[in-house]
């Protein structure tokens, strides 16, 4: 299937989705223009192995040129027309930062990697404090990046192990009332997999009728078998009970930085920024 067919196929399925619509149209139009090079993305990387990979081209949709990549990558360096920020956490949405942003918010169990990823997405903007723990349950409220006029990166507290007391009306109530939120990565841990507690996640982005995308992280420490169970259950969850999640999972590693390049285009195209980077 070619990639222009790919897009067709996703615009299709997405059609009806009031939020997508206007992000996969400018993805097609950047993705049609495109004549760069492929980048380079850990899940084929990992899948070249397989004759028949879990996750086909035709889920793998999402490939921009080399030069969209360096384009979006301008997008998290700051300086002094483009603020990157710490803006707020709130424990309650009546508190929500009134702005007019998209806003991309970081769903997973504690200990997960959410922060831990805001961060690396942040990184050239070392002024910027994402608190990170190895113990779980440390982010407590939900707590708004600002990255210039262009978006709003959400770290939510985990769910599961340690989960704050305050989760159900901070985070679900967040995620249900948020007007301007246009994508929630929902974060798997690469080597633990999909456990009870993510199932309940993805009914409830369902039930809110939230798009989301699955990130696999701490990729760098997964064995290959326990990446591969993963991978097979995240597959299988795909199809049954998530078919309004994106087709693409992405894979990364928030401490050796891996996958992060193509995450921030990806972060690029669905905010609409890219063709407003300098
Ligand atoms: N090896 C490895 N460790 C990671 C990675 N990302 C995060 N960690 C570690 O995982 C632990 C938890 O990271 P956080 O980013 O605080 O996790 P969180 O999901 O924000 O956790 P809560 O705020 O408690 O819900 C920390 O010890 C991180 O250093 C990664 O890509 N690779
Ligand atoms: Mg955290």
């Amino acid at each position: 299937m070619s990639l222009t067919s790919n897009c067709n196929l996703v615009l299709l399925m997405y059609k009806s989705h009031v939020n997508w619509y206007k992000y996969v149209r400018s993805w097609e139009r950047h993705l049609s223009n495109q004549s760069g090079k492929v980048i380079l993305n850990p899940l084929v990387e990992q899948q070249k192995p397989f004759k028949e990979p879990l996750f086909p081209e035709s889920n793998l949709v999402f490939t921009p040129s080399e030069k969209d990549v360096d384009k979006a990558q301008q997008l998290f360096v700051p300086d002094k027309n483009h603020i990157i920020k710490y803006c707020k956490g709130v424990y309650d949405p009546s508190q929500v930062p009134s702005h007019r942003k998209t806003e991309i918010a970081f769903l997973g169990r504690s200990n997960v990697g959410k922060s831990s990823l805001i961060k690396e997405l942040l990184n050239a903007a070392p002024k910027v404090q994402v608190r990170t723990s190895k113990t779980p349950g440390h982010t407590k409220l939900v707590n708004f990046f600002e990255v210039g006029n262009a978006f709003m990166l959400v770290d939510m507290p985990g769910y599961g192990y340690r989960q704050p007391e305050n989760f159900e009306r901070s985070a679900e109530g967040y995620l249900n009332n948020s007007k301007r939120l246009s994508m929630t990565f929902l974060l798997v841990d690469s080597s633990v997999g999909l456990q009870p507690a993510d199932y309940i996640a993805i009914d409830m982005l369902n039930e809110f009728g939230l798009p989301f995308t699955f990130i696999l992280t701490k990729y760098d420490k997964a064995g290959k078998r326990a990446l591969y169970s993963t991978l097979l259950d995240l597959r299988e969850t795909m199809d049954k009970k998530a078919p309004t999640c994106f087709p693409q999972p992405f894979l990364v590693s928030s401490i050796k930085s891996w996958g992060i390049s193509l995450l921030k285009t990806f972060i690029a195209y669905i905010t609409n920024t890219l063709e407003t980077t300098r």
